[in-house]
């Protein structure tokens, strides 16, 4: 390793003296002004995380549904997961390092994890279309040839697909081509092959409105839909070329507002969704004939997959334990409706990606999905295995062997390393063709608890300290007390906080029986945040 060359590359990548920045639940987040040194410093460690796992790692730039202004990086784990959990503090210290103090951190971390410096790194690289995103990601491949890392730069791609890449790169193919032509090549087809089981479908019923939050998303959906030779009749709105990227649009504008985005025009009971900055989330939504806005959010996805999906398994007369992995932000309607009308169990864990992951990984199924829109399927090795020996037997009667191959297309139709709005949007559309449902009958499956999010300015949000995924507040004395007895004065009401883990703030959560006791609860509960 020529620590020359890093140090001299590094002053090309100066660290403002004193600027101090976490690697959070989705990497380092802030300003662009304020990256430059934390890209090149990710590309150095992802070259050592390379080496310490001998395979490909990746390293996504984007700051998903924040402002154009901001952007971000994270890096990603050799099966495309998010980065290991002690590695984030590497990256921590890493970035925080004075540059003077730069090469001793390097050291650190070879000698805390034993890295053998012999093996030959590999780093793949992407960016969303942030003004900013092409020079931090030169920033980035700098850092991973200074340490002498190779690179492959794929250049425009949303998280999702560059997740995509580092899998299909460490599994040989097995997952599929680590190119983009290989990725829309497996999604659409198995999504014509889904399709194929719906009867008759109207141009109307293949008619969807999308919003692209006028990122990267947009530009993937439009290469993507001429794979799918008219299977889906795709307009997009927000699609980069006039509006400001994520401005007043975008799944986090949708479901957090809970209204439609600005500059797409729909008439009532269009089936419409939005994508975030950089693709990995996806919320759906309609106005009905009163003009009132309806919104199919991660919960009512994760139940659309998840009755899907254990329909098929009956009929394929497979028996494989399913579970839907929700947060403290998934609508008390849905874990009811899951839990004691579907039966299936429900599993709850704290906010972000990798715990959600984490837990669906511990079934044969693991449908997890936020509210926010992020999510995907998980299938277990055996799992896996059973439906494919099943789809290939000859001995089978017609429904279990339409059951088999069906789940065969929504595992390829699936992408299983990360929440994918393109993948989710597929899927999506299959069920509904497939089950010849419109968005109305899809959204009236259960009908949401009234919600309202706050965010809080505090001096320390850390003082906050939370247990039960998030659910209760252990710290300050008194605080969870008091958060009790105001939910109390609700009917069907809960609420909970916790510091957020991408701003300043502190996130209150309420829902009620109406609109008007969840504004109030959440209210009442911000000043007790104080
Ligand atoms: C990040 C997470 C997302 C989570 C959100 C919560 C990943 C890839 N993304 O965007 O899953 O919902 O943070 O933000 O893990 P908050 O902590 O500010 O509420
Ligand atoms: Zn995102």
């Amino acid at each position: 390793l020529d620590f020359e060359e890093v140090s001299k590359q590094s002053i090309l990548h100066p660290k403002p003296a004193g600027l101090v920045l976490h690697y959070g639940t989705a990497g380092f987040r802030s300003n662009s002004i304020h990256l430059d040194h934390i890209m090149f410093r990710m590309g150095l460690l992802a070259v050592l995380r390379s080496k310490k796992t001998k395979s490909t790692i990746g390293i996504m730039v984007t700051a998903s549904h924040n402002p154009e202004e901001d952007n971000g990086v994270k890096l990603v784990d050799p099966m495309g997961e998010m980065l290991a959990a002690t590695w984030e503090s590497y990256a921590t210290m890493l970035a925080n390092a004075e540059q003077e103090e730069l090469i001793s951190a390097l050291n650190e971390i070879i000698e805390k994890e034993g890295i053998d410096k012999s093996p030959e790194a590999s780093v793949f690289v992407g960016k969303d279309t942030r003004s900013s995103s092409a020079s931090l990601s030169q920033a980035v491949l700098d850092g991973v040839h200074a340490l002498g890392g190779h690179s492959k730069d794929y250049g425009l791609v949303t998280t999702p697909q560059l997740h995509y890449m580092v899998c299909c790169k460490n599994t040989q193919g097995k997952y599929g081509d680590a190119t983009v032509e290989g990725y829309y090549k497996k999604l659409c087809q198995a999504f014509t092959q889904l399709v194929g089981n719906a009867s008759n479908r109207t141009d109307d019923q293949k008619h969807l409105c999308v919003d692209g939050a006028n990122g990267i998303g947009a530009l993937k959906l439009r290469e993507m839909i001429s794979h799918l030779n008219k299977g889906l009749q795709v307009t997009i709105f927000n699609d980069g070329s006039k509006g400001k990227l994520n401005h007043q649009c975008g799944a986090d504008f949708v479901k957090v507002q809970q209204k439609t985005p600005t500059g797409i025009q729909v008439n009532p009971g269009d089936r419409c969704c939005s994508f975030d900055g950089d693709a990995d989330r996806i919320v759906y939504y309609f106005t009905d004939s009163q003009q009132v806005f309806h919104l199919l959010d991660g919960d009512k996805i994760a139940t659309l997959i998840s009755t899907f999906l254990k329909e098929l398994l009956i009929q394929a007369g497979l028996n494989l334990k399913i579970a839907v992995v929700q947060t403290a932000y998934a609508n008390g309607s849905s874990t009811d409706y899951l839990e004691n009308t579907m039966n299936v169990t429900v599993r709850c864990t704290k906010t972000g990606v990798k715990h959600l992951h984490h837990a669906a990984l511990e079934f044969d199924v693991g449908v997890y999905f936020e509210a926010n829109g992020h999510g995907t399927v998980l299938f277990s090795k055996a799992a896996e295995d059973k439906i494919q020996q099943l789809a290939q037997d000859s001995r089978i009667d017609d429904e279990r062997k339409r059951a088999a191959l069906m789940l065969q297309s929504t595992i390829n139709v699936i992408n299983q390393t990360v929440g994918d709005a393109l993948s989710d949007m597929l899927l999506i559309e299959a069920i509904l063709a497939i089950k010849g449902m419109t968005v109305e009958q899809w959204d009236r499956i259960y009908t949401d608890l009234p919600n309202r999010q706050l965010k809080v300015k505090v001096s320390d949000r850390r003082v906050i300290d939370t247990t039960d995924a998030e659910r209760r507040a252990v710290s300050p004395a008194g605080l969870q007390e008091a958060i009790d007895q105001l939910v109390k004065t609700y009917r069907k009401a809960r609420s909970f906080v916790r510091p957020s883990g991408t701003e300043d703030v502190v996130r209150v959560y309420a829902e009620a029986d109406t609109q008007e006791s969840a504004d109030a609860l959440a209210h009442e509960v911000s000043l007790a945040v104080y």
